[in-house]
């Protein structure tokens, strides 16, 4: 590992915010050196408590997010806040919109705000969302708050990360559940039906009542859906004691546990998988034969499987993996 990187790591450690984000912008830019900085860092995570919240474009998630965390800091809990925007390019600081919602956290030391947006794969994006959601964990914050619009199945894949994962609704227009994206509906733990001070909120509370009902799932937890609106706190109070309801329902019944070791399990094999797309890439670029094997398909000298054995077995030969039988050595 680098020197710069080394003293990097020692002020991230030291509680150094500048450091901090320096970090986490190399983990976005795909540095040479970012798996070396996850590594010394994973040994730091595992203690804050990540919230995921979704739902549809101008739900009022960010409203919702910046009331959460006024709530935690009068408890005194740190707050890492990540605003992903799928649809934006854009990334580093806050979102301008963003912004100026969570103003009065800007110049709150307890209170880390960072946008991401897409450069390259919503794959990508899942990727280095779980990967940043990990510093800020390492960084010590007690919670990691996630927002991120609920509109793709890769969207949904970012909630993941989340040890809570809330849906918000709203009594708008064509926001009634019939419409809500498939998929959202089942990964909530909490709903919360923003806006509550618009007329229709109890019909969209009796929607989800009747869909939650007919679910076919029968766990020990029913989702709990809390009426809020940011503009005058309404529902506050009730929607952070069902935050807290749902992390002890977590811990008790050892879903936690559980949980995060499913997680650690499919993490790994993340890695395998994104390491070994490399491996292939990497051949693809600087090594002649797997052209010429990709060759042979295009010139219908050989089919894609036979063709994917061969590369595999051309791959797996050069790493020592295998002998030139395709025994295993
Ligand atoms: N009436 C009313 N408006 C609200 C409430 N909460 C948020 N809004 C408004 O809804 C709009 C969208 O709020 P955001 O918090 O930006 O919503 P969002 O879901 O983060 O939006 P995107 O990130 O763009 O998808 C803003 O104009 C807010 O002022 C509420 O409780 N009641
Ligand atoms: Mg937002």
């Amino acid at each position: 590992m680098s020197d710069a990187i080394n003293d990097l790591i020692d002020n991230f450690t030291k509680g150094n915010i500048r450091a901090l984000a320096r970090l986490i912008s190399k983990i976005e830019n795909e540095d040479d050196e970012k798996d070396e900085i996850l590594k010394r860092l994973y040994g730091k995570t595992g203690n804050a408590f990540v919230l995921g919240i979704t739902g549809s474009p101008g739900a009022g998630k960010s409203s919702l997010v910046d009331r959460i965390t006024a709530f935690l800091r009068k408890k005194g809990d740190t707050v890492g806040i990540i605003a992903v925007d799928p649809t934006s390019p854009f990334t580093g600081g806050a979102l301008l919109g963003d912004r100026i919602r969570m103003q009065d956290h800007a110049l709150d030391k307890g209170v880390y705000i960072r946008s991401m947006g897409t450069r390259g794969s919503l794959g990508g994006l899942a990727r280095s969302t779980k990967e940043v959601v990990k510093v800020l964990d390492a960084f010590g914050y007690r919670w990691v708050i996630v927002e991120t619009v609920g509109v793709g199945q890769a969207e949904l894949d970012i909630m993941n990360v989340a040890d809570t994962t809330m849906v918000v609704l709203t009594p708008g227009a064509g926001d009634s559940i019939q419409t809500i994206k498939a998929g959202i509906m089942e990964i909530a733990d909490v709903f919360a039906v923003n806006k509550c001070d618009l007329p229709g909120a109890d019909r969209v509370v009796s929607e989800i009542s009747q869909m939650l009902d007919l679910s076919k799932e029968i766990t020990e937890w029913r989702p709990p859906v809390v009426k809020v609106s940011t503009l005058d706190d309404r529902g506050m109070d009730e929607l952070m004691e069902v935050l807290e309801k749902h992390r002890a329902y977590l811990n008790d019944s050892g879903n936690m546990e559980v949980y995060r070791d499913e997680m650690a399990r499919k993490e790994t094999l993340e890695i395998v998988d994104y390491r070994w797309q490399r491996i292939v890439n990497h051949q693809l670029n600087y090594q002649g034969h797997v052209r010429d094997i990709l060759d042979k398909v295009t010139d219908k000298k050989t089919d894609p499987f036979t063709a994917a054995d061969e590369i595999l077995g051309y791959i797996l030969r050069n790493s020592g993996l295998l002998d030139n039988s395709g025994e295993k050595v």
